[in-house]
């Protein structure tokens, strides 16, 4: 081997060593569309099955060592459940993730959670999300993960203003709750479940709401949750300049909210968002990006599409980071266009595949990750043992 490729070798298996990415514990159970659910014998409807699923996917892929929860899906007695957590925890080798606190189930949050009408309600809400705090202190989580479902169907059927109001003071209070090494992640979304306005729709209100929360507070950017022809990467870039990028929820999409597996759509848009992160500058854990998968996997095999996910990530990480960040600089300071885009695009074409399957040999992984999953026989034994219950469908439309 000469030596460039003994250096090139290095690089990639540091590379690949150092990303990590968050799996959602959502993304093992059943889960569908509003027209209906398809439900799967090997889908996980405990927390112990997603932990289980969760420790397999990470002795595939050697990138998940965590898992995103749910409160109301994952722990629904709250801080009574922490003990079964941290027993999971040690049986399966997998940390709690990300605490995603769940304000858009309970009927009371007809018309709104943090920023209802009512302000009973929005008491509920943000006790809700304090207990969520809570809750991330006992696991041990650092990111406390807001997604509202909150805002209107009809035009002048609501106060936009009033309800910016009650959601400035809502993040407030959670802020001031968080311990200091606790973040807020603020997730955007343009619409669904509302039909005409949402409150937190875009990066700019998030954006809006972290300053106002404090310096713990950070923008969420779930990349399935954009207009379309929407240039994510800026976004990504902007969030990166003004200290306010807080991490991802990766999952690719055609029309909407789709939580399709990432990459499956247009991979070179991850790849693009992905080469912003390369050398972002990180201060500290409170600055930290980090990278969760968010997505529905309604009809492939669950534990094969987070492998396939998580697969796809590592090379599309790895092809980022093959960009010759120095090279690419000249041609854009000489503005040589042609030159700095097949550059880029060099990167974005070139197959890391053989890199990546070297990098699991070398660190006791299976060269081809769904292969083994395929070989290992762990699908069909879970969907023998789960499918003989009678199976839980939990709503996510
Ligand atoms: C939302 C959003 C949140 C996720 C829920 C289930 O669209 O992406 O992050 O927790 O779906
Ligand atoms: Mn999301
Ligand atoms: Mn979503």
């Amino acid at each position: 081997m000469k030596t460039s490729d003994i250096a090139m070798y290095e690089r990639t298996f540091q590379t690949l060593d150092a990303f990590k990415i968050e799996i959602p514990s959502w993304g093992f159970a059943n889960t569908g569309t509003r027209f209906g659910k398809f439900v799967q014998a090997a889908a996980a409807s405990t927390l112990e099955e997603k932990f289980a699923d969760a420790a397999e996917v990470n002795r595939l892929t050697g990138a998940t060592p965590t898992i995103a929860l749910h409160v109301l899906w994952d722990l629904p007695n709250g801080i009574g459940d922490i003990p079964q957590l941290r027993a999971l925890e040690q049986q399966y080798g997998i940390r709690a993730g990300s605490i995603n606190p769940n304000l858009f189930q309970d009927q009371q949050y007809k018309f709104g959670s943090l920023c209802n009408p009512d302000a009973a309600i929005r008491r509920q809400a943000v006790d809700h999300v304090l207990d969520s705090i809570e809750i991330a202190k006992a696991t041990g989580s650092r990111d406390v993960s807001l997604w509202l479902p909150d805002g209107s169907n009809y035009p002048g059927s609501q106060s936009i203003r009033n309800r910016i109001g009650w959601l400035e003071d809502a993040l407030c209070a959670a802020h001031a709750a968080l311990g200091p090494d606790q973040r807020l992640l603020i997730e955007y979304k343009p619409f669904e479940p509302a039909f005409y306005h949402t409150d937190i729709a875009d990066w700019g209100m998030s954006s809006h709401l972290a300053r106002t929360a404090g310096p713990q507070a950070k923008v969420l950017v779930d990349t399935g949750h954009h207009y379309n022809a929407q240039n994510i990467e800026q976004i990504v870039a902007w969030l990166l300049h003004t200290g306010l990028l807080g991490g991802f929820h990766f999952n690719d999409r055609r029309y909407a909210d789709d939580d399709l597996t990432l990459g499956s759509i247009d991979p070179y848009q991850i790849f693009r968002i992905f080469h912003e992160l390369v050398d972002a500058p990180e201060k500290g854990p409170l600055d930290a990006i980090a990278f969760m998968i968010d997505q529905s996997h309604n009809l492939k095999g669950k534990i094969e599409a987070t492998v396939q996910t998580v697969v796809t990530a590592q090379e599309l990480w790895l092809k980022a980071s093959l960009v010759d960040r120095e090279l690419l600089a000249v041609h854009q300071q000489a503005c040589d266009i042609v030159a700095a885009e097949e550059l880029f695009r060099g990167a974005f074409w070139t197959d890391v595949r053989p890199l990546a399957a070297a990098w699991r040999e070398s660190r006791g992984l299976a060269a081809d990750p769904l292969a083994a999953l395929r070989e290992g026989g762990y699908v069909e034994r879970i969907a023998r043992e789960r499918g003989a219950r009678k199976s839980t469908v939990s709503s996510y439309a």
